[in-house]
């Protein structure tokens, strides 16, 4: 009997120095001392080996300890409760909420977005390709020769030869995918990335975009082709803009021409940015050759087609003000967060 008084003596000074703040902890207290079988339940159980004449005294011993034991776990429990009360409490739920960064469209997107929307409304649709392209997709079926200064390695980024594997050097290549579905009639953009093995300046990168378009059906013409041109250029500058084309080659488009607008500028005047012509250069075009058609199974003599290709970068250039093409890739949020208003 005095060897389990003493026991009992030892428990409550063990309680006297837990210190319980966690739920976990108040768990494991409660298994312990008050669960089905912890000890509190094996002391009232030693009850019965107790001599009669003291188990009203041990049983008295017993009693407080328990109520102690289950005073102290109440303690506890209101303290832990209390703590996960107070973390929820000390967020205000009437502050603003964390601002979150939304960014913004790239110019050349932007640029991009501008050009597709005003073919589309002529009925044009968007078709693009892979910039990892083969020969035939990137120059034979274009009409592009064995010996054409373009294929060269100085010009043309090379994966792998023999066969040969490259970076499209324009966005023909997903045109020529497209005619080689044969469902036409055809009249399709293209937009996306090409490359050149060209050194990097502020002017020029080896890297840049590019939107071409086709059409193609029975009986397209060039004046199909001007109008189609001049109306885009009318929509993209306003109404008061001219156009010229001259003459020019290309070895997939018979005739060819370079299509030149009024400079923005000036206003036709003459300008530095013009080189005091009064005109900027933004198009290449042309009638689609025949041989790119037979290449790719449309008969020529039943069917015709115009093309044309415009870099993204210049206009871009011109548009924002900007005079360095590096700029466009190198992801300075400085010079990205300038067209968050843009659309
Ligand atoms: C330029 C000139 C041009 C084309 C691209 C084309 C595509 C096929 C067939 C025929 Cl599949 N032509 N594309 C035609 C004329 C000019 O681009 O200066 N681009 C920046």
């Amino acid at each position: 009997m005095d060897q389990l008084i003493q026991q009992i003596e030892g428990y409550r000074q063990e309680i006297e120095q837990l210190q319980v703040q966690d739920p976990k902890a108040l768990e494991d207290y409660r298994i312990r001392f008050l669960g089905s079988k912890g000890i509190v339940k094996n002391l009232f159980g030693e009850l019965k080996n107790v001599p009669n004449e003291q188990k009203k005294n041990f049983g008295q011993v017993l009693n407080e300890f328990r109520q102690f034991a289950e005073s102290k776990y109440e303690e506890w429990k209101e303290s832990t409760n209390h703590q996960t009360q107070t973390v929820t409490d000390s967020i205000d739920l009437t502050l603003p909420g964390d601002p979150v960064p939304v960014g913004s469209r790239h110019p050349i997107s932007l640029m991009k977005g501008r050009i597709i929307s005003i073919f589309e409304r002529l009925g044009f649709s968007v078709a693009e390709g892979p910039e990892i392209e083969d020969d035939w997709h990137n120059f034979t079926a274009l009409n592009i020769l064995e010996d054409h200064p373009a294929r060269d390695m100085q010009d043309t980024f090379y994966i792998q030869q023999n066969p040969d594997w490259i970076l499209r050097t324009h966005t023909s290549n997903s045109q020529i995918r497209e005619m080689e579905k044969g469902k036409l009639p055809l009249r399709i953009i293209c937009p996306g990335r090409v490359y050149r093995n060209e050194t990097v300046s502020a002017r020029s990168h080896c890297f840049f975009h590019q939107v071409e378009g086709l059409y193609i059906d029975e009986h397209v013409s060039f004046a199909d082709l001007k109008q189609t041109l001049y109306f885009f250029v009318q929509e993209m500058y306003g109404n008061d803009v001219k156009v010229r084309f001259r003459p020019s080659y290309f070895p997939f488009t018979e005739p060819s021409a370079e299509m030149d607008i009024s400079c923005q500028l000036c206003g036709g005047k003459g300008c530095a940015v013009c080189k005091k012509t009064g005109w900027l250069e933004i198009l290449g075009c042309g009638m689609v050759h025949p041989k790119v058609l037979e290449n790719c199974k449309i008969d020529s003599n039943k069917y015709t087609g115009f093309a044309f290709g415009m870099g993204i970068e210049r206009p871009a250039l011109l548009k924002y003000g900007i005079n360095d093409i590096r700029l466009f890739s190198e992801n300075d949020v400085r010079f990205l967060r300038q067209f968050i208003s843009s659309i």
